[in-house]
């Protein structure tokens, strides 16, 4: 045995090395280990589900070494790590990733092939990891990417969900859901049996008299729901650094299977109180922007940030430091205010269980905490009833009221007599029932707050937050800019994009620095370049129209404009503006002679993207747009000039499949509602256009792309308010007169019983039109225009294509992480020597 021989400080250790693998070694011979041995299989009995699973136990080996000793390593260093808290890790498929991160996919590539298998099809076979809603749980997945390979010591910590996001199926033009179980043969999670943390729930507090005389709480007689550990490897790209991700199960406490009941005959009830214990981690919350005050999600919330906080205190205090450098060990940042619990439960952990005082625990929690808000819309932010937390978590809800009596006495003496301030920035509501703002108490319990994009940073300063930036000064509040890692979404995604790119730079090194891109300026005016640029993009729509195909039947024109609006469904991103737009484009064409027919740019509009369950609306969009793509789609009048798709059951696989398929991509929510969005980024680092609005990360992208890359539209944020008082509810408005005859063609049953979509109508001509869809639809249908004209000049559209993704270096994950870093974390990366 080789037992690690301590060093001095920063010196990298040799730990055991049992397992090598040579760098240049097939993975063929090990992939056909697995699968007759782990799996025992033959080799003639070896369907390509079974050669997923040789490749991935291969792949997962070389991993599992690497990070045992990133684990090891870090331990060893004992320097301040990041921990990410995550209720959505959007992982999505990971074999792909390991392949392409460990270096080795052409030698996969050959050893499956040799054994009569296509690569495409093995990586096919895996099963989405899609524990998220959208771009908040692909966010938190693209971070870590990056935070491993910038070799910074992190960790994510989420639940383990035993159903992640719905699967989508459309029937009849309905969205019906079906239960997402994935966790059959996943050979990415390693279940930590031995790591389990016991959290409790309900009960009382009891106050007591410590030895010392000081009065204390504890928290007594409350339910115990055990936490078991899943750890997911996390390789880093270019580097031997692989972070671990670690998912809580709930289960019930070992002696939670009451054998007392079991034996006196009450099977049933002893297993309902198991299964009750194991539904904590059994669902993901399927809304996206939409927070609904289940008890049972307070539950996980809890649930997971407890036995969080009680495994990065544990491992803080292995290190026998005193707790006023917690903060200089200790960097958790809450992603949304889903985990704010974990601020109540560290202030718990010191005051209750550690016996510090309160300013002292107190200045330890909010040195240790950022927050990130990710949306300003008012229905998506959390707030708890406090009789719920008072049944739940009795002890949290007696801090809470504490940290709020102490803020309101500081803003007191800075504001006194402003009784309205006291009112509106408490973390208590005086509503009935009282409610708990989860944004007010992350806001007081850190040290950093940011948003997501430079206009969204802006407006949580002067809308939801003005209060605290009074309070506290400008200074606690910032902005870091989403992006999105560049190994998935160019380098995955697009293979052969990534290659031409190489050639052209010399080598994958903007892979790890995508400022390189820059570069590809030079080469706008390169003939054969361009060619090459515009042969890529064809054989990735040739690839999705193949698949449009084989899933839909519907055939579509591979050479036509292919317009893509792909993300989840909602009324603020506004898929109904779009399907709108494309009624126009319709009714236009159908009113052409043949001589005008013969001048339009033939589109295909494809959209894709879940409603939540409850949420009406989004899947009244969804009707209408699989009706108008049977009308259109059918309509033989009509043919290649347009066609509508709706692809079923989006999501990051699929995303993968179809961003770099794009010619032009719809980011066109209403100006100050999107805070960041992160697929007009995949998009665009694929070589598509957008159509979008002044809203989130869009505008940046304008910046760093120019005006004249992109085809913008719409209201700006500062006049929507305006605009808003201007509609009055239940009073019919003049509506755009386009948009009037879309309406009249939905009425007049163009698209089945128009009764199905008058929630749609009315929501604009009625309801006040909260969306600004009649407001921006002239300038939306112009625009479309514009983009048509664009269109027909190929060579223009390439140079702006290619001009574009040389201009898209600021969007990686890398640069946010080392923003996040500096600004928020004062974490170090962790150099990586060669052990
Ligand atoms: N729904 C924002 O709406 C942003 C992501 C990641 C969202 C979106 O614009 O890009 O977060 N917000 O920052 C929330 O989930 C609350 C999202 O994905």
């Amino acid at each position: 045995l080789n037992l690690p021989t301590r060093k001095s400080s920063r010196q990298v250790p040799m730990f055991g090395r049992s397992v090598e693998f040579p760098a240049d070694s097939l993975p063929q011979k090990e992939l056909v280990r697995h699968i007759e041995t782990t799996l025992a299989r033959s080799l003639y009995n070896c369907d390509e589900n079974a050669a997923y699973s040789g490749t991935a136990l291969a792949f997962r080996d070389r991993l599992i070494i690497e990070w045992n000793k990133t684990q090891q390593r870090q331990t060893f260093n004992d320097q301040k790590r990041v921990y990410y808290l995550s209720l959505e890790f959007l992982m999505g498929r990971a074999l792909d990733n390991a392949m392409l991160n460990v270096g080795l996919k052409d030698a996969a590539r050959d050893g499956l092939k040799d054994l009569g298998f296509r690569i495409e099809d093995v990586i096919g076979q895996e099963h989405d990891a899609a524990l998220g809603n959208g771009g908040l749980g692909r966010l938190a997945a693209c971070l870590l990417d990056s935070m491993a390979t910038l070799n910074y010591p992190a960790w994510g910590y989420g639940l383990r969900y035993r159903y992640g996001i719905f699967k989508q199926e459309i029937v009849n033009g309905y969205q019906m859901e079906v239960p997402d179980y994935w966790l059959d043969n996943n050979p990415w999670e390693f279940p930590r049996h031995e790591i389990t943390v016991d959290i409790q729930f309900y009960g009382c507090v009891r106050k007591y008299q410590a030895e010392n005389g000081k009065i204390m709480h504890s928290w007594e007689d409350a339910e115990i729901v055990q936490a078991v550990a899943y750890d997911v490897p996390i390789p880093g790209y270019g580097t031997k650094t692989t972070n671990n991700l670690r998912l809580w199960s709930s289960k019930a406490s070992s002696g939670e299977f009451d054998f007392q009941k079991f034996n006196a005959g009450d099977y049933e009830s002893a297993v309902a109180d198991e299964q009750r214990a194991e539904t904590i981690s059994a669902v993901l919350y399927p809304n996206d922007n939409l927070e609904r005050g289940k008890e049972l999600r307070l539950k996980q919330q809890y649930f997971w940030c407890a036995a969080s906080l009680y495994d990065i205190v544990r491992r803080f205090k292995k290190s026998k430091r005193a707790w006023s450098e917690f903060p200089d060990q200790v960097a958790i940042q809450l992603n949304d205010t889903h985990p704010t619990l974990a601020i109540v439960e560290l202030q718990r952990i010191l005051i209750d269980t550690e016996g510090l005082e309160w300013d002292e625990a107190w200045n330890i929690v909010t040195k240790s905490f950022g927050y990130t808000n990710h949306t300003v819309l008012p229905e998506a932010l959390e707030k708890w009833s406090v009789p719920l937390l008072q049944n739940l978590l009795p002890r949290h809800l007696q801090i809470i009221y504490d940290v709020n009596l102490y803020f309101l006495q500081i803003v007191e003496k800075r504001f006194p007599n402003d009784r309205e301030m006291l009112s509106r920035v408490s973390i208590i509501e005086e509503s009935h029932p009282k409610m708990v703002r989860m944004a007010h108490l992350a806001i007081i319990g850190s040290h950093k707050v940011n948003g997501v994009a430079e206009l969204h940073s802006d407006l949580i300063k002067t809308t939801i937050f003005k209060d605290f930036v009074e309070i506290y000064g400008p200074d606690r509040f910032t902005n870091v800019t989403n992006g999105i890692t560049p190994r998935r979404w160019l380098h995955q995604a697009n293979p052969r994009l990534s290659a031409l790119i190489a050639e052209k730079l010399g080598g994958y090194e903007f892979l790890t620095d995508l400022t390189l891109l820059d570069k590809l300026e030079a080469f706008v005016d390169d003939k054969k370049f361009r060619t090459e640029w515009a042969e890529i993009k064809s054989a990735n729509k040739l690839r999705l129209a193949r698949y449009i195909k084989e899933t839909t039947g519907f055939s579509v024109n591979p050479d036509a404009l292919f317009d893509v609006q792909v993300k989840r469904i909602h009324e603020y991103k506004r898929q109904q503006l779009n399907i709108f737009g494309v009624i126009h484009r319709y009714l236009t064409i159908k009113a052409m002679s043949a001589e005008e027919r013969k001048k339009v740019v033939p589109r295909v509009s494809i959209f894709g993207g879940k409603a939540a369950p409850g949420y009406w609306m989004a899947k009244t969009v969804i009707h209408l747009i699989n009706k108008v793509s049977f009308v259109v789609n059918n309509d033989a009048d009509v043919g290649d000039l347009l066609k509508v798709i709706f692809i079923e059951d989006y999501n990051v696989s699929k995303a993968e499949m179809i961003c770099p398929a794009s010619d032009l991509s719809e980011h066109i929510s209403t100006a100050g509602t999107e805070a960041s969005g992160t697929s007009n980024m995949k998009f665009v680092l694929s070589g598509g256009l957008i159509i979008g609005t002044c809203d989130g990360a869009n505008i940046e992208i304008t910046r760093e792309i120019g005006e004249q890359n992109i085809f913008l539209f719409g209201t700006l944020a500062e006049d929507v308010e305006e605009l808003r008082h201007r509609h009055v509810y239940g009073q019919t408005f003049q509506i755009d007169s386009q948009l009037a005859k879309v309406f009249e063609a939905i009425k007049g049953n163009m698209f089945g019983d128009a009764g199905d979509f008058s929630a749609l109508t009315a929501s604009v001509e009625q309801h006040g039109d909260f969306y600004l869809v009649s407001d921006d639809f002239n300038s939306y249908v112009t625009t479309h225009e514009m983009v048509d004209e664009a269109f027909k000049n190929r060579e223009e559209w390439l140079a702006k294509s290619i001009t574009s993704v040389a201009r898209m270096g600021f969007f990686s994950t890398d640069r946010v992480i080392n923003e996040y870093a500096d600004s928020i974390w004062n974490v170090e990366p962790l150099e990586v020597g060669k052990d």
